[in-house]
């Protein structure tokens, strides 16, 4: 090799490379692909076997993927107006992305849990959270459609959030950034922050029946930046935790002022504890203001509510609520066990995994092994909490899933892969390479008290070189990994919408069978709904004219109308008459400036559409919903203000004079 340059050099290495590779039995990677391929292949006209919930993280939409084979089914519009859908766009979505600060039409989704009984999902609900302005989003299951959102008043970046208490009694929400409470004087200098800065946790209840959210109450605690929370369960049912960074109440320059301290908190919350403090009559009234909105399934139509009251619970005063848990190097996931006996905490810059004992927490507590308090707060000790440290895991952990046999499985997204542990003795049972830097992961079931393990999937941040280059932005990726072996198998990679962060997988048959195939017309209560095409009609109020329009294959009844002026707020409200699964009508007029419609049968969805010219204006149906599509489509005349033109509205009687007089000499009827 002496006497090789380096060109010789590398020809060499890359030959010896090639020659091993082709010394291998010479389909050993074929049977490892036909493999995993038969494990994800699921035939055509089969359904998957689980719903994939994923997060879409700057979209501020989830989507919901079938696994094993990673085809995407929908993507669901929560926190972002939608196109597809029209959703943000028709008048009737349109509250529901209202928030104290106006329409917000783009936000970021970071999490989504899926609703629980007893701990394990029951295929109710799926929730959100928008991480910018702070809201939590509720997803009815049957439907696949936003049902309601609240905001949350005293909160900055709502990043802890949401997280599910057991029973869904909670959906709990910590904020990212630390702020001024909104009550007080925001117009401080920022470097007051330990002084002014305050850390607020929100405490939203789920109604049982209907999924019916309410700002509960919330809790005031110090100023720092709270990331990720998970509910206790079993054991620890009552208590909640949260993992925060930044307990230098650093304001500038995190990145190394928010990384002095060799521990952060884990703060444990103690909520049965709030509940009795609230009973009690220890919370305050502050006022606020925040949206709450609803979608109303009957009327399929959103109202905003703008509420201005909330309790707020202070953990500088309240005994016994609060208390923080030491964790090494500004920690991000906080994961409890199936049994809810461990917290698992992942320091983004730490060396070892802790792994905290629920009950030597409460023996700390009990024995007030305190090693001092943060604004009022006690510290337990560490090493009176800590159940034991995974050595040696990896670079950088993140989150923490777990399956059926009681081991975990954290991402590590420095050295970008999942690392298998064993949650009894906290040794390293497996690793696997992801690619690249996975964020979260999830494990189907993975934050139940019963997983159901199978599957793990990784949610990877960085792409290059996996798929087909779509310019400077490739696309997210998504691996899932077969874990039902001792070794894990990575068996598909998928491309995702947005950017994925927190995700979960349910079996199928918890959702596929209740999901609405079609909303009924005699249930529809829609203000401007026409039930049958004898009701459609056009009023004018004013400069204001509703068209009260129909949809049905393969016409729109009324299709032609006149006496439209420029000036005029024209409102189509179109209902869709069909009564049968999957047969939208679509509903577009020409130079919209708002959008288009996407109107499901039985429903009724409005377009609102100022004329901005003279002429003539055609509309269609957007959807291809019968051999006939094509001829589903119509006129509107636009005359100038003033114009003498009457409204007129008609469907198959406009017909020309010619036609009109051909079809009275046949009649034998002559009046000339
Ligand atoms: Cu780790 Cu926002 Cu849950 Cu992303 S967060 S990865
Ligand atoms: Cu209706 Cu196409």
């Amino acid at each position: 090799m002496k006497n090789l340059n380096f060109k010789q050099g590398l020809l060499f290495l890359v030959s010896l490379v090639f020659m091993t590779t082709s010394c291998k039995p010479k389909n050993a990677n074929n049977t490892i692909s036909a493999d995993a391929a038969a494990k994800v292949y699921v035939a055509p006209g089969k359904y998957d076997e689980f719903y994939n919930f994923v997060s879409g993280g700057f979209s501020g939409q989830m989507s919901a993927y079938g696994l094993p084979s990673g085809r995407l089914l929908r993507v669901i519009p929560v926190f972002s107006v939608d196109p597809e859908k029209g959703y943000g766009f028709s008048e009737e979505t349109k509250p529901m992305l209202n928030t104290s600060h106006g329409f917000v039409p783009w936000d970021d989704l970071h999490h989504v849990q899926l609703s629980k009984t007893n701990g394990d999902y029951d295929g109710k609900w799926v929730f959100g959270n928008a991480n910018n302005t702070p809201r939590v989003a509720r997803i009815d299951l049957k439907t696949f459609r936003t049902a309601e959102i609240i905001e949350l008043p005293n909160s900055a970046g709502n990043h802890s959030s949401p997280f599910l208490t057991e029973n869904t009694e909670y959906v709990v929400a910590g904020t990212r950034f630390s702020v001024p409470p909104d009550d007080v004087n925001g117009d401080v200098p920022i470097n007051t922050y330990k002084k002014n800065f305050k850390g607020t946790l929100s405490f939203i209840s789920v109604k049982k029946e209907d999924g019916k959210m309410e700002l509960a109450f919330q809790i005031e605690c110090p100023g720092f930046n709270f990331d990720l929370s998970r509910a206790g369960k079993g054991v620890s049912h009552g208590w909640f935790f949260f993992s925060c960074y930044n307990t230098e109440q650093a304001n500038t320059l995190l990145e190394v002022n928010a990384s002095q301290k060799d521990k952060d908190f884990i703060l444990a919350v103690n909520w049965k504890k709030a509940e009795e403090y609230l009973k009690a009559g220890k919370g305050k009234k502050k006022t606020v203001r925040y949206a709450h909105n609803t979608y109303n399934e009957k009327t399929h139509t959103a109202t905003s509510e703008i509420k201005t009251e909330v309790i707020v619970l202070d953990s500088k005063e309240l005994k016994d609520l609060c208390y923080f848990i030491p964790c090494p190097k500004s920690p991000h996931g906080c994961d409890v066990s199936p049994t809810g006996e461990y917290i698992v905490g992942s320091g983004k810059l730490a060396a070892v995994i802790p792994v905290f004992g629920f009950d030597k927490m409460l023996k700390t507590i009990q024995a007030k092994d305190f090693i001092g308090s943060f604004e009022g707060i006690p510290v337990l000790k560490y090493e009176s909490v800590l159940y034991g440290e995974v050595k040696k895991p990896g670079l950088g952990p993140l989150h923490t899933e777990f399956d059926n046999k009681g081991n975990a499985y954290t991402s590590f997204f420095v050295s970008s892969e999942v690392v298998k542990w064993n949650i009894k003795d906290l040794k390293v049972l497996d690793r696997a390479s992801t690619y690249y830097s996975v964020g979260h992961l999830t494990v189907a079931g993975g934050d139940t008290k019963n997983p159901n393990g199978k599957y793990l999937v990784a949610y990877n941040k960085i792409t290059k070189d996996r798929y087909l280059p779509t310019g400077p932005e490739l696309s997210q990726s998504a691996q899932l990994f077969d874990i039902s072996g001792d070794k894990m198998q990575l068996i598909l990679d998928f491309p995702t919408i947005g950017e994925p962060h927190y995700a979960q997988i349910a079996p199928a048959d918890l959702i596929k069978n209740n999901s609405t195939k079609f909303y009924k017309l005699d249930e529809n209560k829609h203000k401007y709904a026409s039930i049958g095409e004898g009701t459609t009609k056009v009023v004018r109020e004013g400069k204001t004219v509703h068209v009260y329009m129909t949809a049905i294959r393969s016409h729109f009844s009324p299709d032609n109308i006149e006496g439209i002026r420029l000036g005029d707020d024209v409102y189509f409200h179109v209902t869709n008459l069909e009564q049968d699964w999957d047969v939208p009508h679509g509903f577009g007029i020409k130079g919209a400036a708002n959008a288009e419609l996407l109107i499901m049968p039985g429903e009724t969805q409005t377009l609102k559409w100022t004329p901005d010219r003279v002429g003539m204006v055609p509309i269609y149906c957007t959807d291809f919903c019968s051999a006939l599509h094509q001829e589903m489509q119509g006129y509107v005349r636009v005359s100038p203000a003033g114009s003498k033109v009457p409204l007129s509205y008609s469907l198959g009687t406009n017909m020309p004079k010619e036609v009109g007089e051909e079809k009275q000499a046949l009649k034998g009827k002559d009046k000339k």
